[in-house]
């Protein structure tokens, strides 16, 4: 397993829509386990593939409280169902780190996808579940959580983070 470095905005990489997963062998295997290892170390709740760079329809997600760890691994996730009743939570994104905002999404959601053996399952999530496969699928398809903000919001957030980097950029180079 490995630890790989996230990306964060704005890098246009972000912005790509990943393909669907083939067949789940052992690259997929080995790509869950270098994601989730790297989401543990971060420390955050969940991470898409194309955060790392990786443009596969794969995400990871431990909404867990306890000290015992459940991932979960959902391959060509899929949400079949959404609930007319929405949740509001504070997101935040490895991605777009230090920033958090209120977004509010489909309370619940019925998800198919392929698990850690290729097998085809479907899993009914509410509340920060339902919250955190909903931003992890919007990974999938090139969008943020800033998106959801207004102008002035997002163009706020993206100046800062754009500032940052070139911080970071002189300091590493
Ligand atoms: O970047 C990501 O997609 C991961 C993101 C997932 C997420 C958080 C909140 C709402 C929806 C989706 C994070 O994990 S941000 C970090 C975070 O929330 C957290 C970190 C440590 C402990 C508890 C939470
Ligand atoms: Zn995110």
């Amino acid at each position: 397993m490995a630890i790989r470095k996230i990306l964060t905005e704005p890098d246009p990489v972000l912005r790509q829509i990943s393909h669907e997963v083939e067949k789940v062998d052992g690259e997929i295997r080995k790509l869950i386990d270098d994601m989730l290892e790297t989401m543990y170390a971060a420390p955050g709740i969940g991470l898409a593939a194309i955060q790392i760079g990786v443009p596969k329809r794969v995400i990871v997600i431990d909404v867990s409280k306890e000290e015992k760890k459940k991932p979960l691994y959902f391959v060509n996730p899929k949400i079949i169902i959404s609930s007319e009743d929405n949740f509001t939570y504070e997101e935040g994104c490895l991605s777009v780190p230090g920033q958090f905002a209120e977004v509010e999404r489909p309370d619940r959601c019925h998800v198919s996808y392929l698990d850690y053996d290729g097998q085809k399952k479907e899993l009914k999530a509410e509340g920060l579940l339902a919250t955190c496969i909903q931003h992890e699928i919007d990974h999938l398809e090139g969008i943020l959580f800033i998106d959801y903000l207004s102008k002035l919001k997002k163009n706020y957030i993206v100046k800062k983070l754009s500032k940052q980097k070139k911080v970071l950029e002189r300091i590493v180079v």
